[in-house]
């Protein structure tokens, strides 16, 4: 990817096609991460801008889960986001449906790529959506520990993890994602 690099015309194309983004929300986007996180200009998100942009923004957040998130948005394993690949990111982040969010976080989590969340694979969800619900004041972050028995030795399959929380919605919100959809990252 070359410096400054835009989106072609055909990547446009895919990310109308595979998002709820207009043509003109793509542009605005695609103007906004090139103003105030893609900070060298290279056309594209680093690791270190991605986690800069990422933790003023989801100040709760870990490095090491926005290290997870930055990998599984990388979706062809540059070690960089293209513009491309923001954008993608961004959809998953507010506009996608439920199902989708779930589906992206359990890929995201599942790091040895097994196919299933495994004990310590969860226990990071866990994690992240604690840190979350203490640092929004709320009380009823037992709702993992209740939709799930961890044990040692667990597995959960993605169909599973996806039927379980799908009715969450406050598991959704709390773990950073907006219940409303709004693009409100700004
Ligand atoms: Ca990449
Ligand atoms: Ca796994």
């Amino acid at each position: 990817m070359g410096a400054g690099q835009s989106l072609t015309a055909s990547e446009t194309r895919e990310l109308c096609a595979k998002t709820t983004f207009t043509k003109d929300n793509i542009s605005q986007i695609e103007k906004d991460f090139k103003k105030s996180a893609d900070l060298d200009k290279s056309g594209g998100l680093n690791q270190a801008e991605f986690v800069k942009f990422f933790s003023s923004r989801l100040s709760n957040w870990s490095e090491e889960t926005l290290n997870v998130i930055f990998k599984a948005f990388d979706t062809d394993k540059s070690g960089f986001l293209s513009c491309k690949e923001c954008v993608a990111a961004l959809y998953v982040l507010t506009k996608s449906p439920p199902q989708e969010k779930l589906g992206w976080i359990f890929d995201a989590f599942d790091q040895d790529n097994s196919g299933t969340l495994d004990y310590n694979e969860l226990l990071q969800i866990r994690a992240v959506f604690v840190g979350t619900a203490i640092a929004f004041g709320e009380r009823e972050f037992d709702l993992i520990d209740k939709a799930f028995t961890f044990e040692e030795g667990m597995k959960v399959e993605k169909k599973a993890f996806i039927a379980t929380l799908i009715n969450h919605g406050k598991f959704l919100r709390l773990i950073g994602f907006y219940e409303n959809g709004e693009y409100s990252l700004y």
